[in-house]
């Protein structure tokens, strides 16, 4: 099960906001991204949320629900409204952009929004309640611990509360702007929820940004806890750690379009292969490949090749991935 906000994107056609006559509607919010990557990869996948009582809120629910994802415990609040951003992306104008080609920014519409009421309450609603119940890992990342005080309380919850052999695992997605006013906290909070996780993804760059830490090493240093600790150094090589294993993998050097959802890909991939029992380096590898796939295309949730595809190309060895 993945826990979180999903937002309804409006890709904006490259070149600045001023430029944009047309908008592409598609879904995103971290870990909604993630639960459609475990179910394309045929991981048995619920999304926990809230959305509103509008066309956005439908279009999420109906557009997890096509990608085999689990609906069963987002409920609907009539008195919120579902979650927005609008993706710009750089290039394809003739005006002076700060925003090169292959670069977007990310313009949130999402204060007060219908999953940033979700709290503690919400894991023990009987839908979710009978999910949890059978489920094997349950995720979410930092955004959702950002959204407020309320999703604070909730993924502390999560957390703490008696695992009965579930695993947890947790992205670190540390987004500064939605700290603002919380700023000195998120440190604090998010460090405890890395050590608290089984699985811990962190970005070099965000864990640099945040625990003034970047080297993978000295990362796993300062978390120990996790059993796995993925560091990921996007240019180079993802680094995981399990228990005293380092294992690190090349990144793919591909042709990127955009690049954001390609964290959860890695995330969705990883851990899919993780729950499909593959041994350590095919885990980090299915990672690539499905960041890959973000990469590839304008939306924040990949759509990914063939199952027998990416299970050759993740098999293949370290030599022709260097
Ligand atoms: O990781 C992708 C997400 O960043 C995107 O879908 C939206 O949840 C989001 C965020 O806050 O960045």
């Amino acid at each position: 099960m993945t826990v979180g906000e999903g937002l309804a994107v409006l890709v904006a056609h490259p070149g600045p906001l001023e430029d944009s006559a047309s908008f592409e509607r598609a879904a995103g919010g971290a870990e909604a991204n993630v639960a459609t990557v475990l179910a394309q990869l045929g991981v048995e996948t619920a999304w926990l949320s809230r959305v509103g009582a509008d066309g956005f809120g439908r279009y999420l629910i109906d557009n997890l629900a096509a990608r085999g994802v689990d609906v069963s415990a987002v409920t609907t609040d009539p008195a919120r409204a579902t979650a927005l951003y609008i993706k710009e992306r750089g290039g394809g104008s003739a005006h002076p952009t700060d925003l090169a080609a292959g670069q977007s920014r990310m313009l949130y519409y999402r204060t007060g929004s219908a999953a940033s009421a979700l709290a503690p309450a919400d894991l023990a609603a009987p839908a979710a309640a009978r999910l949890l119940d059978g489920c094997d890992l349950v995720h979410f990342s930092g955004i959702t611990t950002a959204l407020s005080p309320a999703t604070t309380a909730l993924t502390e919850a999560i957390v703490t509360m008696p695992r009965r052999g579930r695993l947890v695992g947790f992205d670190l997605n540390y987004r500064p702007r939605l700290w603002s006013g919380r700023a000195d906290a998120a440190a604090d909070i998010l460090a405890r929820h890395v050590r608290a996780a089984d699985i811990a993804f962190l970005g070099a760059d965000e864990a640099g940004e945040l625990f003034g830490v970047d080297d993978p090493d000295r990362l796993r240093a300062l978390f120990p806890e996790p059993r796995t600790l993925i560091v990921k150094d996007d240019a180079r090589a993802v680094i995981g750690y399990e228990g005293t294993h380092r294992i690190s993998v090349p990144a793919l050097r591909i042709e990127v379009t955009e690049r954001i959802g390609a964290g959860d890909g890695f995330a969705g991939g990883y851990l899919a292969a993780m729950l499909h029992d593959l041994p350590p380096a095919q885990r980090l590898r299915y990672g690539h490949l499905c960041a890959a796939a973000a990469l590839t295309g304008t939306g924040d949730a990949p759509v990914l090749p063939p199952a027998a595809t990416l299970a050759a190309l993740a098999r293949l060895d370290d030599h022709a991935w260097a």
